[in-house]
């Protein structure tokens, strides 16, 4: 967080910031007081707020100043609060948040049903106070991060999948809301459609970039960042573009052979596939790709007036791929 704070240099976003988390527990207040015990308890655990902050920077670049991003900035993270309760059971996660998972502190079915409540409770603010048309677009995102996650279900354990497969993944799970948390956030500042659809290109491409720099940051990072050792998407039987990109070069019938299963895989078969795939320079490989969408990102927002939101945004992208960079040194 305090890194996001000294990138967003803006105390009036910060302000909002502030009102949006009273919002977001009110939200997820529920009159059964356990759900809400349960409901809340990732809120409490914290979190970036990375999609909310999101909004409310591309609510910068519209006319009106009411407090419809904020309400922008709740829906978007309490959906992305209901996927994360949701993932943590298909994953069978101890953590989340650097706390017990709510599967795991509770049960399968209650982290299903809250997570389902915060879904409902992000629809109802989303109709209670933006336009029927973001309440569509979340609806629709909704639909895209299941349909990412889905697909990410069917490629489980398939090393020969193809980068195309893996950015429809992502672009599913990860970049569709976050292209939405900005979309929301311009439309309900009434910014002009051209606007909107400049800062929606440019989030689309962040969030392309946030999650291949996270699926960097688990090949590269130690222990210590990660809380958990290197390599757990590999031992998941989840092959990310560097480990694609690896299993169709030099490299690939020896990851082939070590990556044949069954799982689980031994720890030196983990950290043998690991050192393939670093050694092999992929993961240089997949930020390089990431840097053409930061490219990208950028001229996207070439339009926009210079404002010092515009300035935050120009820097964001820069800021995924420097916590990989960092966490490698
Ligand atoms: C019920 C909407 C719904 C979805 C079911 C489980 C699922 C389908 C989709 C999972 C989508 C998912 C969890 C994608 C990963 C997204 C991601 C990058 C999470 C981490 O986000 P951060 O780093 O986390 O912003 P914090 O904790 O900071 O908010």
């Amino acid at each position: 967080m305090d890194d996001l704070r000294t990138l967003v240099p803006l105390p009036r976003i910060w302000e909002q910031m502030e009102r949006l988390e009273t919002r977001l527990f009110e939200a997820s207040t529920s009159d059964h007081a356990q759900l809400t015990d349960i409901a809340q308890h990732l809120l409490m655990a914290g979190g970036k707020r990375f999609r909310p902050l999101l909004a409310l920077l591309a609510a910068e670049f519209g006319p009106s100043s009411d407090g419809r991003p904020i309400e922008a900035g709740v829906a978007v993270e309490l959906i992305h609060l209901g996927s994360l309760y949701h993932d943590d059971v298909i994953d069978e996660a101890d953590t989340r948040r650097g706390a017990a998972s709510v599967n795991a502190n509770w049960s399968n079915t209650v982290a299903i049903l809250a997570g389902d409540f915060l879904m409902a409770r992000a629809s109802e603010v989303a109709a209670t106070h933006l336009s029927q048309e973001s309440v569509r677009l979340l609806a629709a995102t909704y639909a895209e991060l299941v349909e990412g996650q889905t697909r990410e279900l069917g490629l489980l354990d398939d090393l020969d999948h193809s980068i195309a497969d893996y950015e429809a993944v992502i672009g599913g799970k990860t970049a569709s809301l976050i292209c939405t948390s900005a979309r929301l956030g311009a439309m309900a500042a009434d910014a002009d459609p051209d606007t909107v659809e400049a800062l929606a290109t440019w989030a689309w491409e962040v969030g392309m970039v946030f999650q291949i720099a996270d699926d960097a940051l688990d090949l590269v990072a130690t222990d210590d960042v990660l809380g958990k050792p290197a390599g757990s998407d590999i031992r998941e039987g989840t092959f990310t573009m560097p480990v694609l990109l690896a299993a169709a070069g030099p490299d690939g019938d020896e990851l082939r052979s070590l990556l044949a299963g069954p799982r689980p895989y031994s720890e030196e078969t983990v950290e043998r596939a690991v050192a393939l795939v670093t050694g092999g320079g992929y993961v240089d490989r997949a930020l390089d790709a990431a840097l053409e969408r930061l490219a990208r990102a950028r001229r996207a927002l070439e339009p926009l007036p210079d404002n010092d939101a515009k300035a935050v945004l120009e820097r964001l992208g820069s800021y995924l791929l420097d916590r990989v960079v960092a966490a490698r040194a």
